[in-house]
């Protein structure tokens, strides 16, 4: 099969219709509403809660802390990038005959020519390397043009135009240039409905009334995001393949409650590790999936993004190129899962464990774990988080819904918390001095976990003679 991922970039649990319609929220996706309804949706997702640690663990299948991206996002100074000793998916993908191709955001590292995407098994990219840019200069803050097409390097002939429009023509162009007898892999990573605020005005429309001009700007790109969509599925049924592709659509984390986006009724934002930074919108369309073409289709169990490589992998048929490849995923198989025969294997997500990320310096090791470290765990029923979880922390309704209040953090100073997620999926009650057991026995798996860890990489790695800005304005890797 064709294989289409979709990747939107900061759109939050309450920013796609088929969530937003019961939480009050105006967003509108009518188009990703209808592929969703006539597909599977997945209720129980998890992402990490920024992009590049999500971006890392899609394409290498395994949890950030082996990746070396529990510490934030990569920048643009930076040296390291996604670690070069992973065999990423598009790379497995070309070896089993797939013309693989990326359109949109990277993120995962462009310090040198090893770490770009067309290095890494994409055979086609043309998008944009660092984390953000103007939609229509495709300037980033630091004033350099980020903009790339492999085939003819860094380019300006996108000047003026909307991404959503130049990505959109660009999956034209691929589908109508694919070899059809062969199969397409086709990452479509979308900048939609990611900062800098602004769309178009033609999005607007819809939402003139809403009065909170941030909210109203991220609005008009999530539409311009459900049209971008419903253009490539038209490409790809006028080129004969849709009846053929399986189309995964997915965010890269929550919405940042800052910028535009929306978690309610979940707790806290993008880069917290909150339910509302970790808590995903995915789902999952194509006739292999073998549902029916009516009724909803909701899946309950739990998914990592982790576990795409591998389900990839099994839904193409796809062998690896060497089984040391699979031995070292962190992500579980669920094709299976995913048409409805069998049973999710997956109990255990850790969000985070950044060692970087402290509350004091000073060490606090209770049953083997240093509690003042931002961490996270889901397993089975419970969630216990310690250090910083991020300081979005409260409940944020969308702007529009004039009758619903926030609700402020109220964790204080603990450095331990744990909620029971399954009866209280807001976390709103810490259950930790209640449950001393639960505690001891989760610290003893991030223990676990932190054994098995990467060192990450970090600022400290930051270039000082790292160049965003050539003299002919244009960014690209700076060192050999
Ligand atoms: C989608 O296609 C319509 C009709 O051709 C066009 O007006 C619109 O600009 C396109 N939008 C995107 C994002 O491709
Ligand atoms: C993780 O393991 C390392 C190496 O053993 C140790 O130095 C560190 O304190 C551990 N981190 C936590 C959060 O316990
Ligand atoms: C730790 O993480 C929180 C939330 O992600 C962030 O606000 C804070 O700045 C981070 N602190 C450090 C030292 O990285
Ligand atoms: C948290 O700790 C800081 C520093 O010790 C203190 O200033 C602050 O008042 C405390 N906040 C709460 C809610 O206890
Ligand atoms: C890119 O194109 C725009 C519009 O033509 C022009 O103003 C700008 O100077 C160009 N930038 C570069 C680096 O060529
Ligand atoms: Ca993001």
């Amino acid at each position: 099969p064709h294989v289409v991922f979709v990747l939107a970039d900061d759109l939050g649990y309450n920013d796609i219709g088929y969530n937003g319609r019961s939480h009050h929220s105006a967003t509108r996706t009518p188009f990703l509403d209808s592929l969703a309804r006539n597909g599977m949706i997945l209720k129980n997702y998890y992402t990490h809660s920024v992009c590049s640690p999500t971006r890392g663990s899609l394409l290498t299948g395994r949890n950030r802390i082996h990746i070396g991206l529990q510490h934030d996002c990569i920048h643009g100074t930076q040296i390291e990038g996604l670690p070069l000793d992973n065999v990423l998916l598009p790379e497995q993908l070309t070896h089993c005959g797939y013309n693989t191709q990326m359109i949109g955001k990277w993120h995962l590292g462009f310090s040198s020519e090893s770490y770009l995407p067309w290095k890494r098994g994409f055979r086609g990219f043309y998008g944009f390397l660092t984390g953000s840019e103007n939609y229509w200069s495709k300037h980033t803050n630091a004033g350099g043009i980020d903009f790339t097409d492999s085939d003819h390097g860094p380019t300006n002939a996108t000047w003026g135009k909307f991404s959503s429009l130049v990505y959109a023509e660009r999956a034209k162009h691929v589908i109508s240039n694919h070899d059809k007898s062969k199969p397409l892999f086709l990452f479509l990573s979308l900048q939609t409905p990611h900062s800098p605020l602004g769309a178009p005005a033609k999005y607007y429309k819809p939402f003139r009334k809403i009065k909170d001009k941030k909210r109203k700007q991220y609005l008009s790109m999530v539409a311009a995001l459900d049209e971008t969509v419903r253009n490539v599925t038209s490409y790809l049924q006028d080129a004969g393949m849709w009846s053929d592709t399986l189309l995964i659509f997915s965010t890269d984390n929550g919405g940042n409650v800052n910028e535009g986006g929306n978690n309610w009724p979940y707790r806290g934002s993008k880069n917290t590790m909150y339910e509302g930074g970790n808590k995903a919108v995915g789902f999952v369309h194509g006739p292999l999936l073998g549902v029916g073409s009516r009724g909803h289709h909701n899946m309950e169990q739990l998914f990592h993004v982790s576990d795409w490589y591998p389900t990839i992998m099994e839904a193409t048929k796809c062998q690896y190129i060497a089984e040391e490849h699979k031995r070292k995923l962190d992500g579980y198989n669920q094709w299976d899962v995913l048409r409805g025969r069998a049973v999710s294997q997956r109990y255990e997500i850790v969000h985070t464990l950044d060692p970087i990320n402290r509350t004091s310096e000073v060490a606090d090791v209770q049953y083997g774990f240093d509690v003042n470290v931002q961490a996270a765990i889901m397993n089975e029923r419970w969630k216990l988080l310690t250090g910083n979880p991020g300081c979005m922390g409260g409940w944020y309704p969308p702007a529009e819904a004039k009758e619903l209040v926030a609700a402020i953090d109220i964790r204080g100073n603990k450095t331990i918390q744990l909620y029971d997620i399954v009866s209280d999926p807001l976390e709103q009650y810490e259950v930790s001095s209640l449950y001393p057991a639960v505690v001891k026995e989760l610290l003893e798996r991030l223990a676990y976990h932190n054994s098995t860890a990467r060192p990450p990489i970090s600022r400290a790695s930051d270039d000082k003679n790292a160049c965003l800005r050539w003299a002919d304005g244009y960014i690209r890797p700076w060192r050999n």
